[in-house]
Order: structure tokens, then sequence, then C-alpha cells
């Protein structure tokens, strides 16, 4: 990114009153270094979305980036995509988010056919499209909106269109989760975030991002109509899925 990016202190000093947590000017500044020390895997996930284009893009299809903060996902198909392969339409909730990734798309690949809308991926008006990213992003929505949301997106993707969905997941297995959850903690604590940071972040997170179980995700893809859906990529207690619409 062209920009500066600041590291992620925001919970690093003791609140009275854990504020919840918000997409605002104040993420987005540090969003690149938050994201990498707290979503394991987040990286490969990325590079992988570019591998996955290539085998089931459609050449010169249509592609959403939803819940596109500041255009992480689109920038990476652009490095593993040329500009005639694909056009594609971010989408974010956050106008400050929106601001940022279209100075960075504009920036960074000037060449691609690639826009930013600010908009709420409930109630988007859908093109047809080849593939739709959602790269940890429906788990910000009410649960109760999120049904209605995959089956737009099914109904908007073209025959042998692929949707990718990453998340993050809660084991139905109590023990197993509580397992997952602690090593989670030990990765951000090993980069770099302290105990406080960590139990705040927490706080704030909560009632904000309503985790679902990897089954929860696989029936609520077959009831929008996917025929075939897997998960791909799992570390800890994050993961990517990916469908497809035959
Ligand atoms: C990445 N995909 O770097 N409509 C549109 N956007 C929304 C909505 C909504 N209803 N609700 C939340 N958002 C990115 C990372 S971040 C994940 C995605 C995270 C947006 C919100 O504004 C934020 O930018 C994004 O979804 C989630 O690959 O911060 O853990």
């Amino acid at each position: 990114m062209s920009d500066a990016s600041y590291r992620d202190a925001i919970f690093s000093t003791p609140l009275d009153r854990v504020a919840r947590f918000s997409f605002d000017e104040q993420v987005v500044a540090c969003f690149p270094d938050m994201i990498r020390r707290s979503v394991p895997g987040y990286g490969q996930i990325l590079g992988m979305l570019g591998l996955i284009a290539q085998r089931h893009l459609r050449h010169g299809a249509h592609v959403y980036d939803l819940g596109c903060s500041l255009g992480a996902a689109s920038l990476a198909l652009a490095g593993s995509l040329p500009p005639e392969a694909f056009r594609l339409t971010g989408v974010d909730l956050s106008p400050a988010m929106v601001a940022r990734a279209r100075e960075t798309l504009a920036a960074e690949c000037p060449d691609h056919a690639m826009e930013v809308i600010e908009g709420d991926i409930r109630t988007l008006d859908y093109r047809p499209s080849g593939m739709i990213v959602l790269n940890f992003t429906l788990q910000f929505l009410p649960p109760e909106d999120r049904d209605a949301v995959i089956g737009r997106l099914f109904a908007a993707l073209e025959p042998g269109g692929v949707l990718v969905l990453s998340e993050k997941v809660v084991d139905p297995d109590e023990a197993d989760n509580a397992w997952r959850v602690e090593r989670y903690h030990d990765f951000k604590r090993a980069n770099g975030y302290s105990d406080l940071e960590i139990s705040q972040k927490r706080t704030a997170l909560e009632n904000v991002l309503v985790p679902d179980t990897l089954e929860a995700h696989h029936a609520r893809l077959a009831r929008a109509g996917f025929p075939r859906s897997l998960t791909w990529f799992q570390y800890l207690n994050f993961a990517s899925l990916v469908a497809f619409k035959r």
C-alpha cells in the first residue's frame, strides 16, 4: 500500500467503558497492521484468491469484493490476473474505508477496471457475476440477515461461478472451541498484542462479530442453492470456504 500504515494500538490503554468496535477513521489508519496480526492465515487466503480465480473465473466476468475494507482482496486478484480478465466492484459500508480503498486501487492498479462503492451488502442490487468474495465480512452482519444475503449472492452468480467465504468460526464442541480460542490468543500475544489489548478487543467485538459454526455455513450455502461447498482452509478458529454454482 502506498499510504503510511500505523501500528494497531487501539486497545492498548485501559478504557473505563470499552466502546463497541466500529470501522471508523481510527481503525482505517491501522487496519493493514491489525488484520495481519489478528487474523491467522489472512495472507495465505489472499494469495489463494488469485489462484482460485485463475481456475474458475470466466474471462471478462464481473467480480464482487464485499466488505472490501481497504481493497486487499481486490489487489490480490489484480496481482494475479491481467486487466482484461475481469471487472470488479468493491463494496463497503464504511465511508472511511471506501475513500482509502479508492485511492489505493487507483494508485496500485490504474489499468484494472475496479470501482469501490459505499453500500450495504444486504440491500445492494447485484449484477451477474463470475466470482464473489466475502472475506471476513458475513460475520459482521446480524445473524438473522445472513441467509437472505447468501441467497442473493447465489442468484447473482452466473453458472460456473464461485463464492469464496472466509470467516471466524466457532467449534460446536466446547472443549475443542476453548482450545482453539486459547491458541488464537497465544497467536495474538506472539504477534505483539498484550493481554489487556486481547481482552478489550474481545469485549468490543461482543455482539458485533457473531461467528457461526462451519456446519452452519455449509448448511446455509446448501439452503441458498449451492450444490457443492467445501472448507479449503482452516487455521485455528478462522476458515475459508468455496461454494460452486454449477
Ligand atoms: C479484507 N474483506 O481485507 N455492508 C458492507 N460492508 C460491511 C457491512 C455491510 N452490511 N458490514 C460490515 N461491513 C477485507 C476485510 S473487514 C474484516 C473485511 C475485519 C464491512 C466493514 O465496514 C469492514 O470494512 C468489513 O466489512 C469487514 O480482505 O475487520 O475483521
